[in-house]
C-alpha cells in the first residue's frame, strides 16, 4: 500500500526525544527517514537507561521506529561531502542540536539554502531565537518550567511540579511535524523550502494556554471560582496551582476508590458536569441535592465542593475504580479510572487500535511502543523496529555512487 508521505526524503539529524519524535511520526506516515548519527556513538539515547546490556535502550527504540541509520562524522571533510550529497537530494532536514551547533558544523540555514533551495529545514531549540535564553541547552523539564507548565501544576502547598507527559519534548516534536507538513504544502506552490523552527518553551505554553486565560481573569476579578482556593482560601496576583481541579467550567477531582490504601492508582477522575447535576445526584444516591439551593448550581456547590467530593469518596469506598466507572457511565458522568502503566501496557483496546504495539527488534527481541495516536480511514501506520546503529550505512553510500573500495576507506578513516 502506498503511504501518504512516500517519496519524501528526510535527513534526521536529531537526538534524544524532541527531534526524533517529529521524524518518527513522519516515518510512520511513509516518509523515508535517514537518521544521521555519530560513528560508534549514535544518538545518546541508544545507551541511556539500558535494560539489556549491549542492546539499544528502549528510550531509543521507542522514538526511532521506521527509520534508517547512517553513521557519519559530519565534522570531517569526507563526511561533509557525503552530507552535502544527501542534502542536495533531500526534501527535509530536521535537527535539534544545542544552539549554534549546525552553524559550527558548516550547515547553517544559509548554507543549506545554497545546497538545496527546495529543502525544508526543521529545527527545535529550547527557546526562541530572540529569547534572552536562546543560548541555553534545554531538556524536557527545563522547558516545562520555562513554559508555564510547572508553576501551574501540583498542589498549592507544594513546589512547582513537572508532568510525566513529555510536554517539552514530544509535544515540540509534534508541533514541528505540523510545521514541516505545512512547509511541504507551501513548497508545492512556491517551489521553495523554508526554515521551520519551534521552541520548547513556546510549545509548552501552547498547551498551557488556559492558565494564561486564568491569569487575565484573575487580574480582572481577583479570584478564580473553579480553583480549590475559592471561596475560602486566598489568591495572590499570580495563577495558583489548583491540584486536580478541572481546568474548565466543570469542577472535578481525583477520588479514592476501593483499595486506595494499598494501590496508589485506585482512583477515578470524577467531573461534576453542570448540565448533568440531577443525574449525578441520582448516581451517587443523593437525589435530594438536585434541587437543594445549597447544591443545585456550580456556584453554590463551590463553597462545599470538598464536602461533596468527600461524600462521593464514601460512596466509592466499596467499589473498585472499574466498577465505579461502569456505574457512572450509565449516568453520563464524565469520568475515567486512573490507569497505571501496567494496565495501559496490557489494555486490549489500545492494543487492538494499534496505539500500543509490539514491535520486533534485531537485538532486543520484541518490545512495546506507542504506535500512531492519529488514525486514518485510508491507511494504518505500520510500526517497525528501530534501526541498529549504522545499519544502512553501506547501502546509503552505494546509492550515492561510492564504490566498495571507497566505502572500506571511509570505514577505515572512521568517517562512517
Ligand atoms: N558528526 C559529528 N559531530 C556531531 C554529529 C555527527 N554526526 N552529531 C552531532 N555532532 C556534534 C554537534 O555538532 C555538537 O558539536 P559542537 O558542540 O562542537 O557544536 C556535539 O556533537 C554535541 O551536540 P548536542 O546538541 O547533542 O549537544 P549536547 O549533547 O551537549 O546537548 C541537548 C544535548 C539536547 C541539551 C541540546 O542538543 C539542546 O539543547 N538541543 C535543543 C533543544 C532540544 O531539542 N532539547 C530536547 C532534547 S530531548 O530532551
Amino acid at each position: 500500500m502506498s503511504l501518504p508521505l512516500e517519496g519524501i526524503k528526510i535527513i534526521d539529524f536529531t537526538g534524544v526525544q524532541a527531534g526524533p519524535s517529529c521524524t518518527q511520526l513522519l516515518a510512520w506516515f511513509g516518509a523515508d527517514v535517514l537518521k544521521v548519527e555519530r560513528p560508534g556513538v549514535g544518538d545518546v539515547t541508544r545507551n541511556q537507561l539500558r535494560d539489556i546490556p549491549d542492546a539499544d535502550a528502549l528510550y531509543f527504540t521507542m522514538l526511532n521506529s521506521n527509520k534508517k541509520s547512517l553513521e557519519l562524522n559530519t565534522k570531517t571533510p569526507e563526511g561533509k561531502e557525503i552530507m552535502e550529497k544527501l542534502i542536495r537530494d533531500a526534501d527535509v532536514l530536521v535537527e535539534n542540536f544545542a544552539p549554534g551547533a549546525m552553524d559550527r558544523m558548516g550547515f547553517g540555514w544559509e548554507r543549506l539554502q545554497e545546497l538545496n533551495p527546495r529543502l525544508i529545514f526543521g529545527s527545535v531549540k529550547g527557546f526562541g531565537e530572540n529569547s534572552r535564553y536562546s543560548d541555553l541547552k534545554v531538556y524536557e523539564n527545563v522547558a516545562q518550567c520555562a513554559g508555564g507548565g510547572a508553576s501551574t501544576t501540583g498542589f498549592w502547598d507544594g513546589p512547582p511540579l513537572v508532568s510525566g507527559a513529555a510536554l517539552g519534548d514530544s509535544n515540540s516534536g509534534m508541533h514541528l511535524a505540523i510545521g514541516i507538513l505545512t512547509a511541504i504544502i507551501d513548497r508545492e506552490k512556491t517551489g521553495r523550502g523554508q526554515k521551520v523552527t519551534v521552541s520548547m518553551q513556546d510549545c509548552v505554553l501552547n498547551l498551557t494556554r488556559v492558565k494564561l486565560r486564568d491569569q487575565q481573569r484573575l487580574e480582572r476579578v481577583g479570584y478564580l471560582e473553579e480553583y480549590p482556593q475559592y471561596p475560602h482560601g486566598t489568591f495572590t496576583d499570580v495563577v495558583p496551582r489548583g491540584g486536580n481541579a478541572g481546568g474548565g467550567g466543570q469542577p472535578g477531582w481525583v477520588l479514592k476508590c476501593k483499595g486506595w490504601e494499598s494501590d496508589p492508582n485506585a482512583y477515578i477522575y470524577f467531573t461534576l458536569q453542570e448540565q448533568n447535576w440531577a443525574r449525578t445526584c441520582e448516581a451517587i444516591g443523593k437525589p435530594q441535592w438536585a434541587d437543594d439551593p445549597e447544591y443545585a448550581t456550580t456556584k453554590a456547590r463551590q463553597s462545599h465542593i470538598f464536602e461533596i467530593f468527600g461524600y462521593i469518596e464514601e460512596w466509592l469506598s466499596d467499589k473498585t475504580k472499574y466498577e465505579a466507572v461502569d456505574i457512572l457511565r450509565k449516568y453520563d458522568i464524565p469520568c475515567a479510572p486512573v490507569m497505571n502503566m501496567k494496565e495501559i501496557a496490557n489494555d486490549p483496546d489500545l492494543r487492538e487500535s494499534g496505539t500500543i504495539v509490539e514491535v520486533p527488534h534485531k537485538k532486543r527481541g520484541s518490545y512495546l511502543t506507542v504506535g500512531s495516536p492519529i488514525k486514518f480511514s485510508g491507511f494504518k501506520p505500520e510500526i517497525v523496529g528501530s534501526p541498529l546503529l549504522g545499519e544502512h550505512t553501506d547501502g546509503v553510500l552505494r546509492s550515492l555512487g561510492y564504490t566498495e573500495e571507497q566505502i572500506a576507506q571511509l570505514h577505515e578513516h572512521k568517517v562512517v
